[in-house]
Parts: structure tokens; C-alpha cells; sequence
């Protein structure tokens, strides 16, 4: 992965010195190519003689869960979607905008089709009726590779003209948030809408949804072609499966790793070739900035879904922010209260003046623990998405892990 990202860097220099302006394409397994490696062999099969239902069951036993930040099970949202009355939908979730997280694009700049051949087992496997790809147009190589890929899809006869509907977001953080994403689809403001229903009920145009994230559908094709041993098998600190983490900050080889789910911030650190020289291990970022930030003496703790939780935190979508003992984890809060401050959507009060509120109050000489908390439980219970809801989790944890820092 990090050598593809390195090589992307290479050819946009490359390509702005030779006056080139358009997107910057990396060298990635094009059609062809897959399919000289066997690709597409699975969906074709299953579209030939295959059982959702066994499908749908093998998914379940890999313990593939949503890397887009919920870990929702996969497998159960098939079921979900599949008994609604169709037409029925699938939308892929390429809208990667949690700061720190960049492994759904290093997925697509390697390996497209892996993400496309899981999309369309998933769409086989729900009966969807069209599948629209939700891509953050801040990724100009991908959506160039994806436009390429799609029409080679189309000319191969694999997908009928128009079964895979590209879009390109605008560049809020908020149209992440599925419903957001849907109603942007539809071609209106990204705002969050209230569940139930759930997407899976009553998603795009009103029919059901199956969404997923960019990286779980890369699973979804490896363990219908592998197996679902290929995660399930894999244990760690009582752990099972694989985490793509996204690291970056004082580490010497910031990049996407992907490591037992069972992983360490230290085996993270390792693997991202140690601290960087002259940095010491203070704090870190677990899953973007809705995690908030957890003490170095903490370093002996799984990095998966729920293991966090007691914490205070949650992994999110792995998006690793390593701080050193050179970096000030007050300001790191605000600074992440600053961005769920210009990222609200401001559709509900709670997360609209709550942020402003509490970056106002976060900037005091000396928080105020008594209202600050009062804030934070306002707009965890209150707000209607989990950006509002989640946006207090950086001011809890410097409360509650780096209390003399405030
Ligand atoms: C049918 C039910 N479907 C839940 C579905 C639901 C959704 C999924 C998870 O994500 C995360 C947050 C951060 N019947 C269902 C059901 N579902 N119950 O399961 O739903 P939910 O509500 O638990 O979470 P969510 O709102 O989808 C919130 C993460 O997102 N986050 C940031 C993410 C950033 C990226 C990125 O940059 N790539 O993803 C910010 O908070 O971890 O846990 O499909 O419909 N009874
Ligand atoms: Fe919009 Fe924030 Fe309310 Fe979510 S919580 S709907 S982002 S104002």
C-alpha cells in the first residue's frame, strides 16, 4: 500500500512538471489484468448457480464487520435488505473524509475491481437494481480509475450500461454519514436523517438500501473467493479478523498497515517502522477524531470494535494519529472540535451551537469540567447523527485521561 501511495506522489509531480493538470493516475490491476488473475470468476459463478443465503452465511462466519466506523455485521444488513420489497438499491460509501483515514483510497489506487466484483456479489446477492458509487471528489485519481474501470466493466458485458451509477460528493464531511450520503445522491443538501427507518428499510428514493463501506466490499470478494478463513482465522489478544489502520503523525513510515484485529498501538507503531527519531510516545488518536484521544499508558489495549469502549473511545474507522511528547493534546482537542465546528451540518441545535459553544469554552485559560460536561451529555443524547453525538468524545477524553492539562 505504501509504496502505491509513495508512487501516486511521484507521478503528480511528474505529471504538473510536464504541464499535465488533470488527475494524476497511479499504475493500478486494471481489468485485464484481474481477470487474467481469475477475477470476476466468483460473481460470475454465483450469478450462474449460487445461493445468497450461503453467501450471505459464509460472509457472517468471516466476523466481517462495516470498516466504514460502526462495525455493523456485513452479512446481517444482506438479510436486512433482501426480504424488503424491492426495487431495492446498493450505495458504496467512497465519501472517506475522517481526517486520518485514507485506506479506502489506497484500496481503489491498487486494486479496483476487488472493491467492484465485492459490490456487485453484494448486489447479486440483495437482487439490487442499480448500485451507485458515492465517491469524494477530492480523489481525482480514483474517480479517473473508476470511470475507466466501469466502462471496461460495461464494454466486457459484465454490468448493462448504467447498473453502476458514479457520483461525486462536494466535499462535506457530512455526506460520510449514510443517510447524508442518500440524500446527496438524491440530489439534495446532505443532511442526516432520523432512523428508524433504517437505510436498509427505506434508503435511496425511499426503497431499500444496502450501504457499504469501500473497504468492506474489498473483503466481501476476497472471502467469497478465499473463504472466510482468511479473517476468522486470524487471532490476536483474543481477538479475530484484520484492521486496516490508517497511521499517520510521529511515526518514522506514516501509512495504511493492515494488521490482526487484536493489534496493540505499540504493534501499530512497529509496524509503522517505530516512533519518529527524536519523538516519545504521549498520546494517540485511535479512529478519527469521534474517538478522541487516549494516554501512551494505554498501550496494552486491543484496537478493535468495542474494546475501546471502556475507555471512553471507540476504533471508528482505524484512523491512527500517533502524538508525541513534543505535541499538546489540549490543542489537538480543539483543534478537532474546530473541525466538527465547521462540518456540523447545523441541522439540529444541539451539534450547531454545541460545537461553538465548546470550542468557546475549550479556548478559556482553564476548562470549565462541571459545564463542559453538561455540554457534552447534551450533545451526545440529543443530536441527530453521530457527528453531534460523537463530537464530545475529544473534550471527555483529555477530561478524563489528561486532567492536568486543563
Ligand atoms: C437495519 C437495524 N440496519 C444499524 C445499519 C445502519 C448502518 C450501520 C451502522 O456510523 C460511525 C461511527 C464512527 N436495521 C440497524 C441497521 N443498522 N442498526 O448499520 O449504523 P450506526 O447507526 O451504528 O452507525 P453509522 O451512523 O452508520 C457511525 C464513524 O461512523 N465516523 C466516521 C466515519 C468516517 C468514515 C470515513 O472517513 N471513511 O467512515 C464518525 O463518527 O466510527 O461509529 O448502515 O443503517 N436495526
Ligand atoms: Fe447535522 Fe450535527 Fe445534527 Fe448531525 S448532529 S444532523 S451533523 S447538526
Amino acid at each position: 500500500h505504501r509504496a502505491i501511495g509513495h508512487a501516486s506522489v511521484e507521478k503528480v509531480a511528474a505529471a504538473l512538471e510536464a504541464g499535465d493538470t488533470g488527475p494524476a493516475v497511479p499504475d493500478y490491476e486494471d481489468l485485464a489484468a484481474y481477470r487474467a488473475a481469475g477475477g470476476y470468476e466468483t460473481l460470475l459463478g454465483l450469478r450462474a448457480d449460487g445461493d445468497p443465503v450461503a453467501v450471505e452465511a459464509e460472509v457472517l462466519s468471516s466476523g466481517l464487520r462495516g470498516l466504514g466506523g460502526a462495525g455493523f455485521p456485513a452479512g446481517r444488513k444482506w438479510g436486512f435488505v433482501r426480504k424488503a420489497e424491492g426495487p431495492r438499491y446498493l450505495a458504496v460509501n467512497g465519501d472517506e473524509g475522517e481526517p486520518g483515514t485514507f485506506k479506502d483510497r489506497l484500496c481503489l489506487e491498487a486494486r479496483p475491481h476487488l472493491v467492484l466484483e465485492g459490490m456487485l456479489i453484494a448486489a447479486w446477492a440483495v437482487d439490487a437494481a442499480r448500485c451507485y458509487f458515492y465517491m469524494r471528489d477530492e480523489y481525482q485519481g480514483v474517480l479517473e480509475i473508476l470511470r475507466r474501470e466501469i466502462a471496461a466493466l460495461e464494454a466486457a458485458g459484465i454490468v448493462e450500461p448504467g447498473f453502476i451509477d458514479l457520483r461525486r460528493g462536494a466535499g462535506a464531511y457530512i455526506c460520510g454519514e449514510e443517510s447524508a450520503m442518500i440524500e446527496s445522491i438524491e440530489g439534495k443538501r446532505g443532511l442526516p436523517r432520523h432512523r428508524p427507518p433504517y437505510v436498509a428499510q427505506a434508503g435511496i428514493f425511499g426503497r431499500p438500501t444496502l450501504v457499504h463501506n469501500v473497504e468492506t466490499l474489498h473483503w466481501v470478494a476476497r472471502i467469497c473467493r478465499e473463504g472466510p478463513g482468511i479473517l476468522s482465522s486470524v487471532e490476536k489478544n483474543g481477538r479475530s479478523g484484520l484492521r486496516s489502520y490508517s497511521v499517520s503523525g510521529r511515526v518514522a513510515r506514516p501509512g495504511v498497515y493492515t494488521l490482526p484485529a487484536g493489534s496493540t498501538i505499540r504493534d501499530v507503531i512497529e509496524a509503522a517502522g517505530g516512533m519518529a527519531e527524536g519523538h516519545v510516545l504521549a498520546a494517540y488518536q485511535p479512529g478519527g477524531p469521534s474517538s478522541g484521544l487516549l494516554p501512551a499508558t494505554l498501550d496494552d489495549v486491543p484496537l478493535d470494535f468495542d474494546t475501546l469502549q471502556p475507555l471512553g473511545s471507540f476504533i471508528g474507522s482505524a484512523a491512527v494519529v500517533v502524538l508525541s511528547d513534543r505535541d499538546d493534546v489540549r490543542a489537538a482537542a480543539l483543534n478537532m472540535l474546530r473541525f466538527f465546528e465547521e462540518e456540523s451540518c447545523g441541522q439540529c441545535t444541539p451539534c450547531r451551537l454545541g460545537c461553538t459553544k465548546a470550542v468557546q469554552l475549550m479556548q478559556a485559560g482553564r476548562w470549565d469540567a462541571g459545564l463542559l460536561e453538561e455540554l457534552c451529555t447534551v450533545m451526545e443524547v440529543a443530536s441527530i447523527c453521530g457527528l453531534g453525538q460523537a463530537a464530545p468524545n475529544p473534550i471527555r477524553s483529555v477530561l478524563r485521561h489528561f486532567p492536568g492539562e486543563v
